[in-house]
C-alpha cells in the first residue's frame, strides 16, 4: 500500500473535486451526505427478499451489490421487472447499484454479456466488476459498449405513426391537379384514387422527461432528498485483488490493473482490492473491500474474526479503512444473517465511518 499517498488523507468531499468519474463524484458526495462508506452484499435468494431487504438497509448504504444469477425469482422485464423496482429503491433511498458480475472473456463476449442477453444488467446496475485476466483490451470493449449505451439512451426514440387521407391542399401546385381534368374528386376536395397515406415520425425525447415513467407502481417516483439522480454514466471496478484464501492473483496481475484504470479513467472507478492502490500523484481512485466483518456486539471490537470454511477472509472495518486504507467495505453475511439486519447496518457504517475519519486525523 501507499502508506502516503494525498487521497488517504483527503476527505471524501475533497475527493469528489477531483475524481475524473462522474459517478466517482457522485458517489464520493453521497458518501459525505450519508456520513456512509457501505456496501450490502444483498447475497439472499429470492426477488422478494432482495427488495424487501434493500428497502430495510437502504437508509445506511451508499452501494447496494448484487449478483443477480443467484437470486430465484428475478424478473427480466425491462420495464416493470427486478433490476427496475431495485433502481427505483435506489433513488429513493439514495444508493447505487453495483452488479458483482466478474466478467472476464473475449472483449465482443463481454460486450453482449454486459448489454443484452436476459438480465440487460447495463440498463440497471451503475457499477458492475471485471477479472482482466483476458487482458486489458476487455476493458476497452467494456468502456466501449458503455459509451454507445449512454449516447443512445441520452434520448430515447418517440415513434408516431399516422395514417390519414391527404387534402388537396397537401399536394404541391402543378402536381396531381394537372393530370388531365378527369373529375375524380370527392364532394370533400379529397382525391378518390388516393385511399390513405401512411406517415412515420420520429421525434427524440430526453430519457429523463417526466413524461416516461421509470417504472409504474405507486411510490417509485420517491426521490433521495439533498442529491440529484446520479449521472446516466456506468462505471467499472477492476477485480485487482481478492479476499479469499490462496487467491492466484499475483503482483503483476494487480498491476495491470492499476495501469488499465488509468488508460479508462472515463470508465473505470476504482478497484475491488484489499488494500489502497492509488500511487501515481494524480490517483483518485475508488477502493471497495470485501470479506470485512465485525466480531459480535459486546466483542473486542478489532478482534480477529474467523473465515467462513469455504476459503473467505474477513477483516474488520477499522483495519480495511484505517490500515489498508480503502474507501468502501463491501459487508454480505455479517448484515444478512443478523437477527436484525437494518440495525446490523447501522452498527456496520458507525464503525466503518469512525474508521475513515480516523484515517483522516
Ligand atoms: O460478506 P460475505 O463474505 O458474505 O460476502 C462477500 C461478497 C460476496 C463475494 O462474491 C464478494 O463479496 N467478493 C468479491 C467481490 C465483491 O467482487 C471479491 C472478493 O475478493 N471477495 C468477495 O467476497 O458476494
Amino acid at each position: 500500500m501507499s502508506d502516503r499517498h494525498p487521497t488517504l488523507l483527503q476527505p471524501y468531499s475533497e475527493r469528489a473535486k477531483t475524481a475524473t468519474h462522474p459517478l466517482s463524484r457522485y458517489l464520493f458526495r453521497l458518501m459525505d451526505l450519508k456520513a456512509s462508506n457501505l456496501c450490502l452484499s444483498a447475497d439472499v435468494t429470492t426477488a422478494r427478499e432482495l427488495l424487501a431487504l434493500a428497502d430495510r438497509v437502504g437508509p445506511s448504504i451508499v452501494v447496494l451489490k448484487t449478483h443477480y444469477d443467484l437470486i430465484s425469482g428475478w424478473d427480466y422485464n425491462p420495464q416493470t421487472g427486478t433490476g427496475v423496482k431495485l433502481a427505483a429503491l435506489a433513488r429513493k433511498h439514495g444508493f447505487l447499484i453495483f452488479e458483482d458480475r466478474k466478467f472476464v472473456d473475449i472483449g465482443k463476449t463481454v460486450q453482449m454479456q454486459y448489454t443484452a442477453g436476459t438480465a440487460r444488467i447495463i440498463e440497471w446496475a451503475h457499477i458492475t466488476n471485471a477479472n482482466i485476466d483476458a487482458g486489458k483490451d476487455m476493458v476497452r470493449a467494456m468502456a466501449e459498449a458503455a459509451a454507445n449505451w449512454k449516447a443512445r439512451i441520452h434520448y430515447e426514440v418517440k415513434t408516431s405513426v399516422s395514417v390519414g387521407t391527404p387534402v388537396a391542399g397537401q399536394f404541391e401546385d402543378g402536381e396531381e391537379q394537372n393530370n388531365g381534368g378527369g373529375d375524380d374528386r370527392d364532394s370533400d376536395g379529397r382525391k378518390g384514387s388516393i385511399v390513405s397515406i401512411t406517415t412515420v415520425t420520429q421525434s427524440f425525447e430526453p430519457a429523463d422527461s417526466p413524461r416516461l415513467a421509470k417504472t409504474n407502481e405507486h411510490g417509485d417516483e420517491l426521490v433521495f432528498p439533498g442529491i440529484e439522480e446520479p449521472p446516466m454514466d456506468r462505471g467499472l471496478l477492476l477485480l485487482a485483488q481478492m479476499s479469499s484464501k490462496g487467491c492466484l492473483m499475483t503482483k503483476d496481475y494487480t498491476q495491470a490493473c492499476v495501469e488499465a484504470a488509468r488508460e479508462h479513467k472515463d470508465f473505470v472507478m476504482g478497484y475491488v482490492a484489499q488494500e489502497a492502490l492509488n500511487t501515481a500523484p494524480d490517483d483518485n481512485f475508488i477502493h471497495m473491500t470485501p470479506g470485512c466483518k465485525l466480531p459480535p456486539p459486546g466483542e473486542e471490537e478489532n478482534g480477529h474474526v474467523e473465515g467462513d470454511g469455504l476459503g473467505q477472509q474477513y477483516n474488520t472495518p477499522a483495519k480495511l479503512i484505517t490500515l489498508l486504507g480503502t474507501d468502501i467495505v463491501i459487508v454480505g453475511r455479517g448484515i444478512i444473517q443478523s437477527a436484525d439486519p437494518p440495525t446490523e447496518a447501522e452498527r456496520y457504517r458507525r464503525k466503518a465511518w469512525k474508521a475513515y475519519l480516523a484515517r483522516l486525523s
